[in-house]
């Protein structure tokens, strides 16, 4: 699978997102055609040491299963304990040359927010980039300022080789104007995890 492929319904989540069970959970949007997954254990509440580890190999397994691509938050030993097809960065996570060395296969994906950012950023290193937040959001505490989709019409002008994701407040009502700003997929935690009906969220979407 391309990258591109696996960026369109890209669903993030921890336990901290969760109010149910994480894994019914993935399994209910797995099922309903999610194409990408990322275990983000982080934030007020997210699982540490071996029940962190232990719950990432369980959502593992279900991608696995459902043959969905299965990414990790930042965390390199998880990502390489779990055997993940890929690792995604913020800002101020480890410089993404470094992880390419580290994980000459694995997808690497980095987030961001603004031109400097996108200045600095080591394109030749990394798959795909997450832009964002497009629309304000309260599921990332430190979350910056939303940027609109013209920030991907910007990122796609000035990389239009580069796969992007957008993320923020991503909704059923809101993604297909991500899409139209050039965006390759939309990724989202709460319009999912909190969605009455997942199975119609992700189809929605
Ligand atoms: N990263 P929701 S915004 C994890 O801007 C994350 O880089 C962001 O959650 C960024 O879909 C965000 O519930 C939270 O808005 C996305």
């Amino acid at each position: 699978m391309e990258v591109r492929q696996a960026l369109r319904k890209y669903f993030i989540m921890g336990s901290q997102n969760c109010n149910g069970d994480p894994k019914e959970i993935l399994k209910q949007a797995a099922n309903a055609g999610i194409t990408a997954f990322q275990y983000r254990e982080k934030g007020n509440g997210a699982l540490q040491g071996f029940q962190r580890y232990l719950l990432g190999k369980q959502l593992r397994d279900i991608c696995k299963q459902y043959q969905i691509p299965f990414f990790v938050n930042d965390d390199e030993e998880l990502a390489e304990i779990l055997d993940a097809d890929g690792i995604h960065v913020g800002q101020d996570d480890k410089p993404a040359a470094e992880l390419r060395r580290r994980f000459p296969n694995k997808w690497i994906g980095l987030s961001i927010s603004n031109q400097a950012e996108l200045n600095n950023s080591p394109i030749d290193s990394i798959d795909y980039l997450g832009v964002g937040p497009i629309f304000s959001t309260t599921t990332k505490e430190d979350a910056k300022v939303a940027v609109g989709t013209q920030w991907v019409k910007e990122v796609k002008h000035a990389y239009p080789h580069i796969p992007i994701v957008g993320i923020g407040g991503i909704s059923v009502d809101n993604a297909a104007s991500v899409m139209e700003a050039g965006a390759d997929g939309v990724s989202i935690i709460s319009a999912i995890t909190n969605a009455k009906y997942i199975d119609q969220a992700v189809s929605q979407l």
